[in-house]
């Protein structure tokens, strides 16, 4: 490519994708001004050929987003728990965020109600290193297996490819475990002032392994030091209609202002043996892990600073992954993150293609690839010539380190089943998000939500599940339970949101 400006004067010359000269953007190649177009005009084939193709498959879910790069510095010294490069003392690592709503697909308007992706890649010296989150700490299901199907229910029936109240309401209202995440989803969380005023959350507890082989379990929080603020349901509506990219466009002009959005990382410690008795099950994400029992711990901070160049490239083909781990992390015992594990790069495979990690925003920035694995489509770079394809060899060829076999990890025995995790102690299905209502949103907060489900449920049509809809909030809390049965018996006028935004009880 030339590195040269253009200039008004001598602008570059258009050429074919394969670098030769054209002759018009403007003119097909006809027998005569008024004659047929003749087939060879090969400007003209490639032309309309590479716009066919221009499209890759969007992210199902987690469609519409946007990103920016950025940098982590961590502040403290967290060294006790783990020994991964980048959250040494000091260290600064380039990382990506991209975020997201999930339910829309390419060209919604970022302003529906939602839970929001939160997904950071950080480009370490130990490879690529992604948590792939949302800005709820919590999910609406604890098993993978489940997910195609909650997928299904939030997006659009086969008959007429509409959304539809009864499916989604139908599924929650039988999945149980979904009632803390649609506490929060129907709370201000769902509708975020801005990408830039919301908090992420790994929402999965993960592991540290520090430099003596220890393991701890961890959860991450990244907490918006923009404040955590809401749109009022009158102000997302009318955005979605004057403006589907509101978030996307906010992001990218603060970014390009100079005013650069900041978070602060903190992580929840549980020692490894303790994690095997909690109260709760550390490893079933639709429950967090009190604060009190656990306090949040500094680790650092990150600052995105810079806007992609290219939205495709950078953006619309950048591959999160919960499998994108280094020395000194490792998953847990989660159902759903060990599904993740899988998932994602399969489904960034058959999105992007087989190659996926060789594009420059998915491939390692601060260490070499030194992997067996060779050509499949659209691969670009490759070893040295005299390197060999196959382990073991004896001709110099990259070594695995057998000292890592060891790194994190849990033990896991049992006769294979079908079946629901244990439950602890603590464990039921609507308590954290009854404790969410009633303890964490404030009247005004707890107002919005009783308004805003009652419009929710008030759409299901179907008798039988609006009942259990309303069951499902009456057992998350029995007043709001008694108030939703008043409001849907009576619809009377929805209050008209008067303030743009509010600031979110924490
Ligand atoms: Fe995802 N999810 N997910 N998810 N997810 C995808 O990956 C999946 C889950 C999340 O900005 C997909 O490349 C399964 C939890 C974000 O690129 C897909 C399960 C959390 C993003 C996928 C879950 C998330 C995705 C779609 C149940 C929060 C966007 C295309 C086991 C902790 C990342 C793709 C980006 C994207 C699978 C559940 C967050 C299909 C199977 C839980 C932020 O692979």
């Amino acid at each position: 490519m030339s590195s040269e400006p253009a200039t008004s004067a001598q602008p570059r010359p258009t050429t074919t994708q394969s670098g030769a000269p054209v002759a018009s953007d403007e003119h097909s190649l006809t027998a005569g001004p008024n004659g047929a177009t003749v087939l060879h005009d090969r400007y003209l084939v490639e032309k309309l050929a590479a716009f066919h193709r221009e499209r890759v498959p969007e992210r199902n879910p987690h469609a519409k987003g946007g990103g920016a790069f950025g940098e982590f510095t961590v502040t403290e010294d967290v060294s006790q728990y783990t020994r991964a490069a980048l959250f040494q003392p000091g260290a600064k690592t380039e990382m990506l965020a991209r975020f997201s709503s999930v339910a829309g697909e390419q060209g919604s308007p970022d302003t529906w109600r939602d839970v929001r992706g939160f997904a950071l890649k950080f480009y370490t010296t130990e490879g690529n290193y992604d948590i792939v989150g949302n800005n709820t700490p919590v999910f609406f299901i604890r098993d993978g297996i489940k997910f195609p199907d909650f997928i299904h229910s939030q997006k659009r029936l086969g008959s007429s490819a509409l959304r539809d109240a009864d499916m989604q309401w139908d599924f929650w209202s039988l999945s149980p475990e979904s009632a803390h995440q649609v506490t929060y989803l129907m709370g201000d969380r769902g509708l975020p002032r801005s990408w830039r005023h919301m908090n992420g959350y790994g929402s999965h507890t993960y592991q540290w392994i520090n430099a003596d082989g220890e393991r701890f379990w961890v959860k991450y929080h990244f907490l918006t030091r923009q404040g955590v603020e809401a749109m009022s349901g009158a102000e997302a509506e009318k955005l979605a209609g004057s403006d589907a990219d509101y978030y996307r466009r906010d992001l990218y002009e603060s970014i390009a202002a100079g005013d650069n959005p900041v978070w602060d990382v903190y992580v929840q410690v549980i020692p490894y043996e303790e994690g095997k008795a909690y109260r709760y099950n550390p490893f079933d994400i639709t429950k967090t892990i009190p604060k009190a029992d656990y306090p949040r711990i500094k680790v650092g901070e990150f600052t995105l600073n810079r806007n992609p160049v290219n939205f495709f490239a950078e953006i619309e083909q950048a591959a999160f992954s919960p499998s994108n781990l280094v020395p000194g992390v490792d998953i847990s015992p989660d159902k759903m993150l060990m599904a993740r594990v899988f998932s994602y790069p399969d489904a960034q495979r058959y999105r992007i293609g087989t190659n996926y990690n060789q594009l420059p925003v998915n491939a390692p920035h601060a260490t070499e690839v030194n992997t067996y694995g060779h050509e499949g489509n659209m691969r670009f770079y490759h070893a040295a010539a005299d390197a060999p394809t196959y382990a073991p060899n004896s001709v110099g060829g990259p070594a695995a380190d057998p000292a890592r076999a060891g790194d994190g990890g849990w033990e896991s025995d049992g006769a294979l089943v079908r079946s629901a995790a244990t439950l602890r102690a603590d464990d039921d299905d609507f308590g954290q998000a009854g404790t969410l209502y009633r303890e964490v949103f404030d009247d005004a907060g707890r107002a919005r939500f009783l308004e805003t489900i009652t419009g929710a449920v008030g759409g299901v049509k179907s008798d039988v599940i609006r009942e259990r809809a309303i069951q499902y909030w009456t057992n998350v809390d029995t007043e709001l339970g008694a108030k939703l049965r008043a409001n849907l018996a009576a619809p009377g006028e929805t209050s008209n949101e008067s303030a743009e935004y509010v600031g979110v009880a924490e």
